[in-house]
């Protein structure tokens, strides 16, 4: 069987060459035949520039209907896509590139000197540029080239993505995604939700994660349904072009900012079928507000970026608030103690993920991958949480200690790290305190080597300078020492209830 996604979602651009895809927030509308042939043009230039099967292209461009485009080019080539948030900074991308070792890079061209001293000391000769209007060296190269393209054939584990996250050390890890990963959760998802060629998805989230990549494009590519495409999130336009949807998807920030509208009624929401969630925890607040706002009970889910989505709410059935739902079709979550006993229901525990979802392994890190896994070939998610009577899951804790911040995962480790490394600083500890907007939020608790020798903005400067915006605390708190257990452990818990207030507006 070929596994190439794309191959699979081709019957779709075949018998709706005419149809909609995606139509911009400026009302510029592109056909499936459009994005067929444009990703054919990307798919037959890169390989003429000489990019080759299994190669990584990595791509840090502003969201597009071409930067889709570019995505769906390398599944057709069989490219590996490498995408990376356009907030990271040069020591961040050095380090991607460094690991990544990508064939090509894809950059926007304000940044494209930077980039290409980047990519050249990381040993990356092929850049090319794409910008926010379409417009670059990729398009213009790729301009008088043929649109066709013979979608070539992948077996299950070729890889389709690479994407980055890091963990317990700090620094990211490779996730190596296959066709097949992603084939098959999207075959999973566009059964649960419900998807046909009758929906038309308010798509506003980032390109460069699983939540608006596969999920949200997976789910619109196999079904043949349509998207209203906003290059970023905001509130005011989703209340305007909602009328027109089905479908939304978005992390909690977004419906926390739908519902502070007060334009947003159940009368903009009369045609949408269900509002999906995920990417971070769902407010029980935010799910009953919404409910009593609109009549609809958002339908929250669970993923990582490991396995994609695991876990949903039904489409028909009872959708519990604070849960996520029970397991996909063909993915098994089980919970275990410490010692890998598996728990019954109700108690609390490891969440472990087995099935076609789940990733091929860390990229260049055979040990690492060894050890994430269980000898049966369960991975272990770093989650903590029960699966009720029912069979639904509810995430009462993430062991790595890691951050959810509107709807983007930061890593306490990362932050530390350099933090510890700017002068005046002896240690740190960085944790995630409740923020109204963004869920959860960055705070770095911090003991300086003398009192008053390191300022709260010197450090978010420093931070500013270096990490991705969503990395960077909002607060900087001192502290003559940390807490720590008996094992000399830092005692996060309790800087996170002592720090609870803090971002209270
Ligand atoms: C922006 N800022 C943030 C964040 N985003 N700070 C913390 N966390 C964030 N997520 C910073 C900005 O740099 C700025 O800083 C200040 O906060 C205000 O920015 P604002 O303009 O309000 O932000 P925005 O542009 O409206 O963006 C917020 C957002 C966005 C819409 C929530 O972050 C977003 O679209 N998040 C979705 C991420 C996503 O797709 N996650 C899925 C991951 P300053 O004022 O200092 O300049 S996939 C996944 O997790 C798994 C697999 C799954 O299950 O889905």
């Amino acid at each position: 069987m070929d596994f190439n996604l794309y191959s699979h979602f081709w019957p779709q651009f075949e018998q709706r060459a005419d149809e909609e895809l995606l139509s911009t927030e400026t009302g510029v509308v592109f056909l499936y035949r459009d994005l067929d042939a444009m990703s054919a043009r990307f798919a037959r230039f890169l390989r003429e520039v000489g990019i080759a099967t299994g190669d990584r292209v990595s791509v840090q461009v502003e969201k597009s209907p071409q930067c889709l485009a570019l995505y769906l080019a390398c599944l057709r080539a069989g490219l590996v896509f490498h995408p990376l948030n356009m907030g990271y900074k040069k020591n961040e991308l050095e380090y991607f590139l460094n690991d990544a070792e990508p064939a090509a890079v894809i950059c926007d061209a304000a940044n494209e000197s930077e980039m290409r001293k980047i990519a050249n000391s990381a040993g990356v000769s092929q850049l090319f540029t794409l910008n926010a209007d379409g417009s670059g060296s990729l398009t213009a190269g790729s301009g008088k080239t043929a649109a066709r393209f013979d979608t070539v054939r992948r077996d299950r584990d070729d890889l389709a993505a690479l994407l980055y996250s890091s963990g317990t050390t700090g620094l990211p890890k490779g996730i190596m995604l296959s066709h097949s990963n992603l084939l098959r959760n999207t075959e999973a998802l566009v059964n649960a939700w419900g998807f046909s060629s009758d929906d038309r998805l308010l798509h506003a989230l980032p390109i460069f994660h699983v939540h608006g990549l596969f999920v949200a494009i997976g789910c619109v590519l196999l079904s043949g349904a349509s998207m209203r495409w906003l290059a970023s999130y905001n509130a005011k336009k989703a209340v305007e072009f909602l009328p027109e949807c089905t479908v939304m998807m978005g992390v909690p920030t977004y419906y926390t900012r739908l519902l502070a509208e007060k334009s947003f009624t159940a009368d903009i929401a009369r045609n949408v079928r269900v509002f999906i969630s995920g990417s971070a925890p769902l407010l029980r607040e935010t799910f009953f507000e919404f409910e009593s706002r609109t009549g609809h009970r958002i339908l929250e889910r669970y993923g990582m970026t490991e396995t994609n989505m695991n876990t949903s709410n039904p489409l028909s059935g009872e959708r519990k608030p604070g849960t996520v739902g029970p397991q996909l079709p063909g993915v098994e979550v089980r919970i275990t103690d410490d010692d890998g006993g598996i728990l019954p229901p109700g108690e609390i525990g490891n969440i472990q993920v087995r099935g076609p979802n789940v990733f091929v392994g860390y990229w260049k890190l055979p040990e690492k991958t060894a050890e994430d896994f269980t000898t049966d070939g369960f991975f272990r998610t770093g989650d903590n949480g029960f699966v009720d009577e029912d069979g639904y899951v509810s995430i009462v804790g993430r062991a790595r200690d890691m951050v959810i911040s509107g709807g983007l995962n930061v890593y306490p480790k990362e932050i530390e790290l350099f933090i510890d490394d700017l002068p005046g600083v002896r240690e740190s500890a960085v944790i995630g305190v409740p923020h109204a907007d963004f869920g959860e939020a960055v705070v770095a608790v911090v003991v300086p080597e003398n009192v008053g020798e390191v300022s709260e903005s010197a450090i978010i400067a420093a931070c500013k300078a270096e990490l991705a915006d969503f990395k960077v605390p909002k607060r900087v708190v001192f502290v003559d020492q940390l807490p720590r257990n008996t094992m000399s452990k830092v005692q996060k818990n309790v800087l996170r209830e002592t720090y609870r207030n803090l971002l209270d507006t």
